[in-house]
């Protein structure tokens, strides 16, 4: 960025703060167009900006000399990456994925650090080497893919953006949101998209900027947002925070496409793959059946696919420098991918998730691994 480019984009941010900090009510349409340009010009210069990158190494060895996998989460997402209040652990779908990859790098899902980040920490201490994989409800989009020196794994979670406001409204569509104000975090597609969604259709609109997940949704609840926008995940986890939950409603529209997944440095490549195929081991456990219950049941089978799977024929762990059994502990110890999803997300949690294109393709998703030969 270069000094002219500083000196607009500090005017700017000047304006849109004081925009923000005035309550973010009445505001004149040629403001609004101005806070959009504000919240482009510094996510591009912030977030999304390459930063120094660590690359190349041996993550794994530096695992297991350290004894203990670190992975970048998230703190304020119930389902997702939450520290529950009863036991100050971190639970949640993106959680049980970093126990999943410490069991098949380590051998025990337990030997694992969470990390939690803001959207706007999550690649810098990714590229700085202080974690080992961010896995945080975090979009593949091509600019970060290409742009941050990182790589996306495999999609755990097919998300799209959602808008919420309260059911008094009686706003069905996001036309009712004309000349409103909308709560959003910054650091996040969901920022973008809202600008480009929005321009799009032609609807004139206000966002106030969060830089974080809980300061959103409390703006947001306390009615200083007509509305409030995120992944559709992350609006159905906001929900259960909210004063009276029942008083908000999630709009049917998708806003985007969010496939949501892990992601590793450039350099690597090894390691990327551990990451991979630990999220494969999870879904192609789920295809054949095969569970933490009843894993053991399927050793000492004949069938070569199983075999294959759970290391008792083959090389697949050691080519890259894991465990024969590396995707057994994955299974035995974490789940298949539908174990995952249903503990965290599924009947019998406050959020009852469908499955929705987060099925198997087997039935009707978008959930396939390639073959474990
Ligand atoms: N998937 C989107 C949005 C992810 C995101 O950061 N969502 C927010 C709102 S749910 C969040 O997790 N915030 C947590 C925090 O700031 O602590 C992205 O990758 O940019």
């Amino acid at each position: 960025m270069n000094k002219q480019t500083v000196v607009i984009v500090s005017v700017l941010l000047l304006l849109a703060l004081t925009l923000v900090a005035c309550g973010g009510g009445e505001t004149q349409t040629v403001e609004v167009t101005r806070i959009v340009e504000v919240t482009r010009i510094v996510e591009s210069a912030s977030s999304d900006a390459p930063a120094p990158v660590v690359t190349g190494g041996n993550t794994l060895e530096t695992i297991r000399g350290r004894d203990v996998l670190k992975c970048g989460g998230n703190q304020a997402v119930p389902g997702f990456g939450y520290i529950n209040p009863d036991t100050n652990e971190f639970e949640g779908f993106d959680i049980d994925f970093c126990k999943a990859v410490a069991a098949a790098a380590l051998g025990d899902a337990t030997k694992y650090e969470i990390r939690p980040t803001t959207a706007n920490e999550r690649f810098p201490v990714l590229q700085s080497g202080e974690i080992d994989v961010l896995i945080r409800n975090t979009t593949w989009t091509l600019s970060r893919d290409t742009n941050l020196g990182a790589d996306f794994q495999p999609t755990t979670f097919y998300d799209g953006q959602g808008m919420m406001v309260r059911k008094d409204t009686g706003i069905t569509s996001l036309e009712g949101l004309e000349d409103g104000t909308i709560c959003v975090q910054s650091g996040t597609t969901t920022e973008k998209n809202l600008a480009d969604v929005f321009r799009a259709r032609g609807i004139a609109f206000t966002p106030v900027v969060f830089d974080d997940a809980d300061k959103t949704r409390e703006a947001y609840d306390l009615g200083q947002c007509d509305g409030f926008t995120t992944d559709k995940s992350g609006l159905v986890s906001q929900q259960i925070l909210m004063a009276d939950p029942d008083a908000h409603v999630i709009l049917e529209e998708t806003m985007s496409k969010e496939p949501l997944g892990p992601m590793t440095r450039h350099g690597d490549n090894n390691w990327g793959d551990i990451v991979m195929w630990t999220v494969n081991c999870t879904i192609q456990a789920e295809e054949l059946g095969i569970s933490s219950a009843n894993v053991d049941s399927f050793l000492g089978g004949e069938d070569p696919v199983v075999q294959n799977l759970l290391g008792e024929v083959g090389d697949l762990g050691t080519y890259m420098g894991l465990n024969a059994d590396w995707c057994y502990q994955v299974i035995k110890q974490v789940g298949n991918y539908g174990e995952i999803y249903d503990r965290n997300l599924g009947p019998g949690t406050p959020f009852n998730l469908a499955r929705g294109l987060n099925e198997l393709w087997t039935n009707g998703g978008l959930l396939y691994s390639p073959p474990f030969r």
